[in-house]
C-alpha cells in the first residue's frame, strides 16, 4: 500500500481514492523524541480506545472512522482503523478544561491563552471557569506546535469552518470529559484534527487517547504543580533521573520494568475508561 502521510507513531496509507488505513504502532516518544524501544500493544490500546470513543460520543459525528475490523488487513488487526479520505484543515483544535502544559506559559506571561483572556490567580493544574478553544498551527518537524488566535484560524481555513471547529471542539471536548470524569479521570485537556468531506467538518485523526490528551486520575489530582502524566511519567522520571540521557536523539533504550509498567498504564487508561478488558481486543472478524 502507499504511505500517504506519517507522524512520530502513526502512520496512514492509502487503500482507494476514498479511504485510507491509520495504523498505529507501538513507538513512544518522550522529550520529542522517539525511543528505540517499543512499548507492546499501545498501536493496539490507543486505537481501541479512539474506536471506542468515535462510537461512544454523539458529538464525535460525523467523523472519518469506517471500521476497526471489516477491511482492515489481517495483519494490520487491532491497531489499524479504515477511515474516510478527508481534506485536512491546517489547525490543531485543542480544548482545555484545565490549566496545564503550554498554557499555563502563555498564561503567566499574558493572562490569557490563545487570545481567551482568563481570571487572575489560576495555578498550574486549576480547573478553568468554562473549557477553552486553544488552536495551535502545526509547526516545520522539529519545531512546537504554535498557539494561535481564534482570528488566525480564520485566516486560515475560512469564517465559517473556523465557527464550526471551535464549536465542534468544545462539545466533543464536553461530553467525553463528562464521561472521562465518571470513570474517575479528568480529561485536562485533548487535541482534534477536522477535515472537510462534502462541504462538512468531519472528525478526523485519533481521539481522546493518552497521546492526544492530559488524563489525570481524580484521585491523584493537585492543582498548584504539574500533574504527573498518566501513562508517561515512569519513563520521563527513568530518563530524567536515571538514564544519564541529555534529550537529544537518539535516547536511550528503556529497562524492561519501564516498558512493563508504562503498557500497563496504557491498559488501564482503556480498561477504566471503556469499562471493557483489553484482552478481549481485538474483536473477532
Ligand atoms: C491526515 N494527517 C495528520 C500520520 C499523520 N482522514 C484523513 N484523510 C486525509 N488525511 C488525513 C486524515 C486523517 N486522520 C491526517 N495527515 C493526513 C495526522 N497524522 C495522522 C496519523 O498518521
Amino acid at each position: 500500500m502507499r504511505l500517504f502521510a506519517s507522524g512520530k507513531v502513526r502512520e496512514l496509507y492509502e487503500m482507494d481514492d476514498q479511504r485510507l488505513l491509520m495504523v498505529a504502532s507501538d513507538r513512544i516518544s518522550a522529550y520529542d523524541v522517539v525511543l528505540p524501544t517499543r512499548i507492546p500493544d499501545k498501536g493496539a490500546v490507543l486505537t481501541a480506545l479512539s474506536a471506542w470513543w468515535f462510537q461512544q460520543l454523539v458529538s464525535a459525528r460525523p467523523h472519518h472512522l469506517i471500521s476497526a475490523g471489516d477491511g482492515v488487513p489481517a495483519e494490520i488487526r487491532g491497531r489499524g482503523l479504515l477511515v474516510r479520505r478527508l481534506s485536512m484543515l491546517p489547525v490543531e483544535c485543542v480544548a482545555r478544561g484545565y490549566l496545564a502544559g503550554s498554557a499555563v506559559t502563555e498564561y503567566a506571561e499574558t493572562g490569557a491563552v490563545c487570545g481567551v483572556r482568563l481570571p487572575a490567580g489560576l495555578r498550574d493544574g486549576d480547573r478553568l471557569p468554562e473549557p477553552i478553544f486553544t488552536p495551535a498551527t502545526k509547526a516545520a518537524v522539529g519545531e512546537h506546535d504554535e498557539n494561535v488566535s481564534f482570528d488566525q484560524v480564520v485566516a486560515a481555513v475560512g469564517g465559517e469552518p473556523a465557527e464550526r471547529v471551535r464549536e465542534r471542539t468544545l462539545a466533543i471536548y464536553v461530553e467525553a470529559a463528562a464521561l472521562a470524569e465518571r470513570s474517575g479521570i479528568l480529561l485536562a485537556d485533548t487535541k482534534f484534527e477536522f477535515g472537510l468531506l462534502d462541504e462538512e467538518v468531519c472528525l478526523g485523526d485519533e481521539v481522546l487517547t493518552p497521546d492526544s490528551s492530559r488524563l489525570w486520575p481524580a484521585d491523584e489530582w493537585r492543582p498548584g504543580a504539574a500533574q504527573p502524566s498518566y501513562d508517561k511519567q515512569f519513563v520521563r522520571d527513568w530518563l530524567t533521573h536515571e538514564s544519564g540521557w541529555n534529550r537529544i536523539a537518539p535516547g536511550p533504550e528503556l529497562p524492561a520494568a519501564i516498558v512493563a509498567a508504562t503498557r500497563e498504564r496504557y491498559v488501564q487508561a482503556y480498561e477504566k475508561l471503556t469499562g471493557l478488558s483489553f484482552g478481549a481486543w481485538p474483536p473477532p472478524p
